[in-house]
């Protein structure tokens, strides 16, 4: 449907499945692997959220294309990682507040959904980074006494130690079994695991970095590694009015106009770029038919950015734009649609009191 506009693909590249680099003819080997944007949102290292190597490889491609793009999944360095907590935070934000509210006036709810087949389950997170809301599920299932072991994944060995620690200290009764391993890899490994059960969190509304084929797929691969009976719980930001959406995306205070331009600083830093970011600024869209928001950075003049470890010379017309993110927005159809085509049973959505966002349960089937 909007094959045109999503011709850059940055999100689509990020979003293939790679099992090794071989198996990815196209160079695609990005998504499941280290995609911080959808996996790692606090990834704190640069050492292991990417090499360098990749990240130059993906800046070429994306700055040789027409139109330019480049790939969310780099937003995510340390300055990254702080602004998007100052991004959760804000008013404007209201998909962490959305969730965090559906966590707990739901917590009873999904322990009892996950305690259903076997009184033992694995709980494993996609991209744990903080884990602020899983916590109010954690502090909940200890206080039942409930047997689970929680499995955080999350790429960036900083991010899994400091976690490790913080919810050691918080709960001491907690079973963690960490997994500092790239998606594809932790995929692959919560399959051998021998569990009686496993319930998978996929929080957030990360999924909205994908394109909806690439969720498809996404799911697909998910289940392939499940087993009948283990379910999923996924984070969907909800299609609304069209204006709270853009807001999220346009904050009054300019977070998320930092966070964006903070990529081409990154690059500046990383592969010793000259871009001067006031030179470009911020554009999110919402497109209301195809659920879409996305976002640009649009060059302010003409000018020529030097990116000497590409090396490339880099040329900008006035008001020419870099596609750098999409954030889907879904239907309860689109939501029930990924479910039957990927392989599960829908048990229940989850609603905040506003409508705004969903949880979606599902099982394999
Ligand atoms: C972390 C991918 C869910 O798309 O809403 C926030 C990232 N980008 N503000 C989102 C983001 C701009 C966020 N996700």
């Amino acid at each position: 449907m909007d094959s045109g506009l999503l011709k850059p693909m940055t999100n689509t590249q990020q979003m293939k499945v790679q099992s090794d680099k071989n198996q990815s003819p196209t160079g695609d080997d990005h998504m499941f692997n280290q995609d911080p944007g959808v996996l790692v949102k606090d990834s704190g290292s640069e050492s292991d959220a990417g090499s360098t190597d990749q990240f130059r490889e993906d800046v070429k491609e994306g700055l040789s294309a027409s139109p330019k793009f480049l790939s969310s999944k780099y937003f995510y360095d340390g300055e990254g990682d702080r602004l998007f907590q100052q991004i959760m935070e804000l008013d404007e934000y209201y998909l962490t507040d959305c969730e965090y509210e559906i966590f707990s006036l739901y917590k009873q709810d999904l322990l009892e959904q996950f305690e259903s087949n076997c009184d033992r389950f694995h709980l494993i997170e996609f991209g744990a980074g903080d884990a602020y809301k899983t916590k109010v599920l954690i502090s909940h299932f200890l206080q039942k006494k409930a047997g689970f072991v929680y499995n955080p994944i999350d790429i960036s060995s900083n991010v899994i130690r400091s976690l490790v620690e913080d919810l050691g200290s918080e709960f001491p009764g907690l079973s963690i079994d960490p997994l500092n391993l790239d998606y594809f890899e932790a995929v692959e490994e919560i399959s051998r695991k021998d569990t009686c059960k496993k319930v998978v969190l996929f929080l957030g509304s990360n999924i909205g970095n994908f394109s909806m084929e690439e969720a498809v797929e996404f799911f697909t691969g998910l289940g392939e590694n499940l087993q009948k009976g283990d379910q999923i719980l996924t984070g969907f930001d909800l299609r609304k009015d069209p204006q709270v959406i853009l807001a999220a995306y346009n904050d009054s205070s300019g977070i998320t106009r930092k966070f964006n331009l903070n990529l081409l600083k990154r690059i500046n830093r990383d592969l010793d770029a000259d871009f001067d970011p006031e030179a470009f600024y911020h554009y999110p869209v919402y497109d209301p038919l195809g659920g879409a928001a996305r976002s640009y950075l649009i060059s302010r003049k003409q000018q020529e950015v030097n990116i000497k470890a590409v090396p490339m010379l880099v040329k900008f017309n006035e008001s020419e734009p870099i596609y750098m993110e999409i954030s889907q927005k879904y239907s309860l159809d689109d939501i029930n649609g990924f479910a039957v085509k990927s392989g599960f049973k829908q048990i229940r959505n989850f609603f905040d009191n506003r409508d705004y966002f969903t949880n979606s349960l599902w099982e394999k089937l």
